[in-house]
């Protein structure tokens, strides 16, 4: 009995094997963006690099011009990690005919890993002489909602002075390389970091002492950004944000000292402010907040806070702007302004 289930469990493992040497092959089935995202190798690679596959894709959630365009195509069924992927035209106009929230589906397109990043290429001609089909399957699809996480689930990284280098020392971010993530109530720590040094760090300032709270943003995918503008005009050190929305990059080049994740904002929408009721930038606006204006309405104090027109008094003005403030940013009603009025 213990004899026969081996060796059928030994049966099922060699077919198991030569269904995986297969799809690397030829291109029998679709796969699925985690299919090809999925990977327990230390560099991240995926396992069809290098080969031409069949993927059912995705919704594009961003479309980002360029000589080189991209699509970032995200899986809604797979939300919690490997869900996304990124596709390069190789001409300006190669997704002329594809828009955000269509279903993109694409055949014989070539895997290749690139500076740390997985990517679908959509050129004229793979080196085997077969051509990649990109589809859209469909259109007007809700957009995945952006995945919250930590920041310190995406980590900047370390600067390595003997080797001149920044280094991302835990590359756990890997799972949700190119898919659309939020994080929040973070600072603009830096700017001016990175290969093309239009990277910034933010960090959690609700955890101001865990050095591991940072992580590397970039606005140069951002279509509202105003160039020649590395950043938008939010992205100062010391500015506070309730949430940055993006999506995440691996950007490796060994050579040149760098390894890290940077989340790519998209357009204005991506940053959210600190609402300007929120008068001890703690990033709810609260009774605190409330408590704060009032006393400085009665007698006036420095810094003068209350004061949200600049005219130099805190007074009935300021009061009415007090409260449309609190009450736009206040979406679910409750009273209060924080983080589940930004999951409305
Ligand atoms: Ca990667
Ligand atoms: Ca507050
Ligand atoms: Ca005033
Ligand atoms: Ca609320």
């Amino acid at each position: 009995m213990a004899n026969r289930s081996k060796t059928s469990m030994r049966i099922g493992v060699s077919t198991v094997c030569i269904a995986c040497a297969l799809a690397g092959v030829v291109q029998g089935g679709n796969l699925t963006i985690p299919d090809i995202q999925y990977t327990e190798s230390p560099d991240g690679a995926s396992p069809y690099n290098g080969k031409v596959v069949d993927c059912s894709g995705g919704i594009v959630v961003a479309k980002v011009a360029g000589g080189r365009p991209r699509l970032f195509l995200q899986d809604p069924n797979a939300l919690d990690g490997w869900g996304a992927i990124q596709v390069k035209g190789w001409a300006s106009d190669a997704f002329a005919s594809v828009a955000v929230g269509d279903w993109v589906e694409m055949q014989q397109v070539f895997v290749e890993e690139y500076r740390g990043t997985t990517f679908l290429q959509y050129w004229d001609e793979n080196s085997d002489g077969s051509r990649p089909i990109l589809r859209v399957v469909s259109s007007g699809h809700r957009l995945p909602r952006a995945l919250v996480v930590d920041v310190n689930e995406i980590e900047a990284p370390e600067y390595l002075p003997l080797e001149d280098a920044w280094l991302v020392a835990n590359h756990r971010a890997e799972r949700l390389e190119s898919m659309l993530l939020q994080i929040r109530d973070v600072g603009v720590v830096e700017r001016d970091l990175g290969k093309a040094q239009d990277n910034y760090e933010l960090q959690s300032f609700r955890e101001p002492n865990d050095t591991g709270a940072r992580c590397w943003a970039s606005d140069y995918s951002n279509q509202d950004r105003q160039k020649p503008d590395l950043y938008v005009p939010e992205i100062e050190a010391g500015r506070r944000l309730r949430a940055v929305t993006g999506v995440l990059e691996q950007y490796t080049n060994l050579g040149e000292g760098f390894d890290y994740y940077q989340l790519l904002t998209l357009s204005e929408k991506s940053l959210v402010g600190l609402c300007s009721a929120d008068l001890d930038q703690d990033g709810d606006a609260d009774l605190w907040d409330y408590k704060l204006f009032t006393e400085q309405l009665l007698v006036p104090s420095l810094p003068p806070v209350g004061d949200l027109n600049h005219d130099g008094k805190v007074d009935s003005t300021d009061l009415d702007l007090f409260n449309a403030a609190w009450q736009q940013a206040d979406v679910n009603g409750d009273g209060i302004v924080d983080g589940d009025d930004l999951d409305i």
